[in-house]
């Protein structure tokens, strides 16, 4: 296709990545003021309708309300990369037109999932505004607005992308999309039982399959993946590698969302985080019990190691000079018996140590391993069960201190740094005939971002 081979021309050509980026800053105007002309050409059209002319006057506030005030980091996305996969003669003002119109279809599905998403988090702040639920006589009513919301995707894209080659693809991204979101926030919320904290479920696994469908597919597979197919690229090698890649973006940048939920300034992030209120399976609590686990491990391990040792020079000793009693003299057996009993000793030792966390209390030798398990580790895993997951600020800072013990702020910049380099490796290797600079650009608005 006449795209990707515009797409191969454009890798790793620095100058062509100027020229692609120096439409950035009209794109952004120009974005912000289609979101008006579309509000207008969607509302107005029903509100001549006498009948219906009421919830018009809703719906105009709903979308203005909702949609507007946030990033617009998927949204411009869209823009951007149909710029870099098109060559010049597809840019046409209509076919950006309709790569913006994409674009704010985007920024309305997050609209959709933001306004019930509030709902169920019980959170307070989105965008530096009161949630849409708690606004003044919104309150339930604003699950039949997120349908609303949800509505005009599929009628913007019907009254601008009906009649283009991509549009059936983009209708099925569209709705494949939004499953695998429900699919995602479904995880999360069985994840997060409402007064019921249960630390074993909060595993590396399970967060990884919750972050992947509520948040990768949609803010990062969905707005390149639309401009993929809206450039003419529609072979699935090409959207599989696209995926790969995207999918790793999506999970950092959930991770992010995580951190920021406890460690973020309201007043840039525009809400106030309710993860350790709403027992969420967040990336903070599964590392704080991945390092209280290690620790405990650790410390076992170490307290079993003091243990056997004393116990084996013991019976060294003992039986040393019982042998040297009996024999009346250096023997041969006398240093032998010690030998073995070492060598079994330290297989013992070895072999506990393997299974320290699962049955310890049966080792006959671990008295001191169960003191130090009480009295150390115990402590902080006991600190998160009865903390976690309550609407009570004293029980909430007790979790926020146990994260400042575990110096989990550190652990987020060492795994930020790690895992940039890691997805440019990850573009390289996986980009292939698409521009590697697209991805590049994607994730760079989002490193180390504060909000
Ligand atoms: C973000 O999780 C996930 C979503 C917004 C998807 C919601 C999906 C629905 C089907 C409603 P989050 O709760 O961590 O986001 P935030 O921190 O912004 O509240
Ligand atoms: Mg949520
Ligand atoms: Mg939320
Ligand atoms: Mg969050």
């Amino acid at each position: 296709r006449a795209s990707t081979t515009s797409a191969q021309t454009d890798m790793g050509d620095s100058s062509n990545k100027k020229l692609k980026m120096a439409n950035h800053d009209g794109d952004v105007k120009r974005f912000d003021e289609v979101f008006h002309q579309l509000v207008t050409k969607l509302i107005d059209e029903d509100a001549k309708n006498p009948e219906i002319s009421d919830a018009m006057v809703r719906f105009r506030q709903v979308l203005e309300y909702n949609c507007p005030g946030g990033k617009r980091n998927r949204g411009l996305s869209v823009i951007t990369s149909y710029r870099f996969l098109v060559s010049s003669d597809q840019l046409t003002e209509e076919n950006i037109h309709r790569a913006m119109v994409v674009g704010w279809c985007i920024e309305w599905l997050q609209a959709f999932f933001l306004v019930l998403d509030d709902i169920m988090d019980q959170s307070q702040t989105r965008r530096g505004q009161p949630c849409w639920y708690r606004v003044e006589e919104v309150g339930n009513m604003a699950i039949n607005d997120a349908c609303y919301i949800e509505s005009c995707i599929y009628r913007l894209l019907g009254r601008f992308c009906r009649g283009q080659p991509y549009y059936v693809d983009l209708l099925e991204l569209f709705q494949g999309t939004t499953y695998k979101t429900i699919v995602g926030q479904s995880l999360d919320l069985i994840t997060s039982p409402d007064g019921k904290v249960n630390l074993s479920n909060f595993t590396e696994e399970r967060y990884n399959a919750i972050v992947k469908y509520k948040t990768a597919f949609y803010s990062f597979h969905l707005p390149v993946a639309a401009a993929m197919y809206m450039a003419g690229i529609t072979s699935k090698e090409s959207h599989e590698n696209a995926k790969t890649i995207l999918l790793e973006m999506g999970r950092f940048f959930q991770i992010q969302d995580d951190y920021l939920d406890c460690y973020g300034d309201p007043a840039v992030t525009g809400k106030v985080g309710t993860d350790v209120e709403e027992n969420k399976c967040s990336w903070l609590v599964v590392q704080a019990l991945r390092l209280v686990d290690a620790r405990q491990r650790t410390t076992l391990q170490v307290c079993l190691f003091v243990c056997l040792f004393v116990c084996l020079r013991e019976g060294w000793d003992r039986r040393g000079g019982e042998q040297v009693q009996l024999a009346g003299g250096a023997g041969t057996t006398a240093g032998r018996r010690p030998a073995t009993s070492y060598a079994t000793g330290l297989f013992v030792c070895l072999f506990v140590c393997g299974k320290v966390g699962t049955g310890v209390e049966e080792n006959k030798c671990s008295w001191l391993v169960v003191q130090a398990l009480r009295l150390v580790d115990a402590r902080q895993r006991a600190t998160l069960q009865e903390n976690y997951g309550q609407n009570d600020p004293a029980k909430v800072a007790a979790v926020k201190q146990l994260y400042q013990e575990l110096r989990l702020q550190d652990e987020f910049w060492k795994f930020e740094e790690s895992s940039y380099s890691q997805l440019m490796q990850l573009i390289n290797s996986s980009s292939l005939d698409l521009p590697k600079d697209m991805f590049v650009e994607f994730a760079r608005k989002i490193y180390k971002r504060q909000k």
